[in-house]
């Protein structure tokens, strides 16, 4: 609870001239992406439709959220890009995951960009062969277990057929390799290659080893959580404490070994929701695996998830042990936050992210005292927002039935439930959120704004509007925000810093904080528009 709340400004006129600068058809539509948060009413917002072509948005693509978000962390499994070489660039070190191979001798492939460079010959007569030639190399050079083929746009278009190649590749080289069609067009945003990775996986990976996992009395997978500036290694180091046993992490510092083990872990904990939860959902149908949403960003969040998974073991000595735990870590962060609190209570945040962050990181700005007058997520789906309550009503268009919709069912041999019924009754009375997940906007406070997909003019105006301390957002944003005066957090790559979660990442955070908004060099700043005049332009016909 932030005791610093200050009541919100109401935003309609902000709004208001948001919609007035767009041509109507499309103000008709960005109305409803635009929500003035109101518990009395019965609120909903569109989202995870297309962004119109022309504006400045922060998505990125399909391609973007297979490779680059769901497989990207795992340090073992060869990726191989199919495609130009300039769709590789991204995946080359321009994230910030972290891994920590068991030994210095292990595989670890994080560190390269292998891609098949396609040249406008291979366009033209097919880039088949090429991708073969390329994962003979790989094989000769890296002698990897597993190989990953990721399709960017151009493989779509002339047809290459990557799941064939991966086929006979796997054939001749007795190795697992699988393809994934994750071309960047494939869906609106890059949640689409969420799904379409989560697909891949579960077809191709999860399972296959019978005996090899990780063994403990406590077993859980963690979904979701990718490492970015180390928060897997913090939220490692906390589980390991109170002795629960990790058997695989989708995807953070993760290995392939842990994937085809990972049905042999008894709970499911789910952090980012939006990429993952379609993971969560088949191994429960097909293994029995139930399944919590957590989050570990923010110290009490992080005491609140490892209360919860107590409780789902319902083991006496492992919530004992979770309470020491808790008891241990939080004077640390109290000592932090008294640090902090006379420089952050009461200053203002505005979260536009992905499809989680917007929402988790919340929860360390009211420990901080801060309140967000402003969030949206880059590409979350209208559950991340309203809660899955909502999942029955989201009307399915052509491009989310452009994705492959698996059809599981329960394993015949491997099928076991971990909880019976009444069990499972019982620990939703105890808990929220099993396999659950109410979303960002039962946390918005009255007055607030939720945007989804938020661009670069609705940003201006927001921040002329709110006057915020911090923003917090990517690189794409970064420059255009701090010309404005207003300090920019990159909740991607937190800037390098890091790690944010679970209670040594929540300090950390205290203070990268409480030293961006208590910095004034940000109020001598003199955008280049304020001193030279601006070309202004507006639409001359209704393009939508
Ligand atoms: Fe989940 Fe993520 Fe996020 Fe995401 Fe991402 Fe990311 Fe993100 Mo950047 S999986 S939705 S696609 S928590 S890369 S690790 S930081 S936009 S809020």
């Amino acid at each position: 609870m932030n005791t610093y709340e200050r009541i919100l400004p109401d935003p309609s006129g902000l709004k208001k001239e948001i919609l007035a600068k767009y041509p109507a058809k499309l103000a008709k539509k960005r109305e409803k992406q635009l929500l003035i948060v109101d518990h009395d009413q019965v609120q909903q917002i569109q989202a995870n439709v297309r962004t119109v072509p022309g504006i400045i948005s922060q998505r990125g693509c399909t391609y973007a959220g297979c490779k680059g978000v769901v497989l990207g962390p795992s340090r073992d499994i060869l990726n191989l890009v199919h495609g130009p070489i300039g769709c590789s660039f991204y995946a080359w070190l321009t994230r910030r995951n972290q891994t920590q191979p068991e030994t210095p001798d292990s595989p670890n492939f994080m560190m390269y960009s292998l891609s098949t460079d396609m040249q406008d010959s291979n366009i033209v007569f097919g880039g088949e062969p090429k991708l073969k030639e390329a994962i003979r190399e790989a094989m000769k050079v890296f002698n990897p277990k597993a190989i990953g083929i990721f399709s960017t746009c151009p493989v779509g278009l002339i047809g290459d057929d990557v799941h064939a190649v991966a086929r006979d590749m796997k054939a001749e080289l007795g190795i697992n390799v699988f393809g994934f069609s994750c071309e960047g067009y494939k869906g609106v945003s890059q949640s689409a290659g969420h799904h379409i990775a989560n697909n891949g996986l579960f077809k191709h990976v999860i399972g296959l080893d019978e005996n090899g996992g990780a063994k403990g009395k406590f077993k859980i997978n963690m979904l979701g959580e990718y490492n970015i500036g180390g928060d897997a290694f913090e939220i490692e180091r906390i589980l390991e404490k109170v002795g629960i046993t990790l058997v695989a992490s989708f995807s953070g510092n993760s290995t392939l070994k842990q994937f085809e083990t990972a049905h042999t872990a008894d709970l499911n904990i789910v952090m980012c929701h939006r990429s993952i939860n379609y993971m969560a959902e088949m191994m429960e149908k097909k293994f029995g695996i139930p399944w919590i949403k957590v989050n570990f960003i923010g110290a009490e969040a992080s005491a609140k998830a490892l209360r919860k998974i107590g409780e789902y073991f319902e083991d006496v000595d492992l919530k004992k042990r979770i309470e020491e735990v808790i008891a241990e870590e939080l004077p640390f962060v109290d000592v932090a936050i008294k640090k902090v609190l006379p420089r952050t209570k009461g200053k203002l945040a505005m979260l536009f992210v992905g499809g989680s962050r917007a929402h988790h990181y919340q929860e360390l700005f009211n420990e901080l005292g801060m309140q967000t007058v402003s969030a949206g997520y880059e590409f979350g789906h209208r559950d991340d927002y309203e809660g899955r309550k909502v999942i029955p009503t989201i009307s399915v268009d052509a491009d989310s039935r452009n994705i492959e919709e698996l059809h599981v069912e329960a394993d015949e041999t491997r099928y076991k439930p971990r909880r019976t019924e009444a069990q499972l009754e019982d620990f939703k009375k105890r808990v929220d959120e099993v396999e659950d997940y109410i979303g960002m906007m039962p946390d918005m406070k009255k007055n607030s704004l939720m945007i989804d997909d938020v661009n670069h003019w609705e940003t201006e105006k927001l921040i002329e509007f709110y006057k915020p301390d911090i923003f917090c957002a990517g690189i794409k944003e970064k420059y255009v925000v701090q010309k404005l005066g207003i300090p920019l957090k990159q909740l991607h790559s937190y800037d390098y810093g890091g790690p944010y979660a679970g209670f040594k990442g929540a300090i950390n955070f205290y203070e990268d904080i409480s030293m961006m908004v208590g910095a004034t060099v940000w109020k001598y700043i003199q955008a280049p528009w304020e001193t030279h005049k601006q070309l202004e332009a507006n639409f001359v016909i209704d393009i939508v």
